[in-house]
């Protein structure tokens, strides 16, 4: 399996299906020029619990954001939401990621898409000077967030801000060499990963695949539910 990364895989590849998309490809590649501290696909499975807790805590935030409490966060809220954070981003921006977020195009941010939503901040906010440290003064989740980046990193190979299928495949079997089975496991998490099958996994793809493998998009509406009735 060796040895194919690195030969060329743009001709499957067209421009950055938005400005969005392209601003987000750049943010990360320059994140890739800073390194990763990832040093297997192992380490990256073994941070998930952790990163699933941290994120469920997220739902305190969701909920205070979610001014109507309807288990989603509409534009107005949204945009409540970045002045209350000091975000500042254009409207145009807020927009952009509003729809990017809102996959299944109900006009609310649900819970896993706000995750994604916040974590898509973190990558493309430019720290101010004076508060170099935090980005979004949510520190817990912002180391949070910094890990899903470092794995992003870490699985794209040429740092091209893309996951290709040939970079999935070498990130797994660099793990488990000899493994017969590695190079299927490598395909199917592509497959769950590449929601729009064309052939490159985004940044945003890599994390709505997250927020699936850790459950968190199928259980919250429930647990939401559960917690307004105490
Ligand atoms: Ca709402
Ligand atoms: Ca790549
Ligand atoms: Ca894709």
């Amino acid at each position: 399996m060796g040895g194919v990364v690195g030969r060329s895989e743009s001709f499957r590849r067209g421009p950055p299906e938005s400005k969005l998309e392209a601003k987000m490809v750049e943010a990360m590649r320059k994140r890739a020029a800073e390194g990763t501290s990832m040093k297997s696909f192992n380490s990256i499975i073994m941070k998930f619990p952790k990163i699933d807790k941290n994120l469920r805590n997220c739902k305190t935030i969701f909920k205070q954001f979610d001014e109507d409490s309807n288990g989603a966060i509409d534009h107005e809220e949204l945009k409540r939401c970045f002045e209350k954070l000091k975000i500042s981003f254009t409207e145009e921006e807020i927009r952009d990621l509003f729809e990017a977020c809102d996959i299944d195009e109900n006009l609310g941010i649900k819970f896993n898409e706000f995750i994604v939503l916040l974590c898509l901040v973190y990558l493309l906010n430019e720290p101010a000077a004076e508060q170099a440290k935090s980005r979004m003064g949510l520190p817990n989740l912002e180391s949070t967030f910094q890990t899903l980046v470092d794995a992003f990193v870490f699985l794209d190979k040429n740092k091209d801000g893309y996951v290709s299928k040939n970079e999935m495949v070498q990130a797994i079997n660099e793990t488990t060499a000899g493994e017969r089975s590695s190079g299927r496991i490598a395909m199917k998490r592509f497959e769950e990963m590449d929601w729009d099958k064309n052939g490159m996994v985004t940044f945003k793809e890599f994390l709505f695949a997250f927020t699936r493998w850790v459950g968190i998009d199928d259980v919250e509406e429930e647990e939401l539910e559960e917690e307004e009735e105490e």
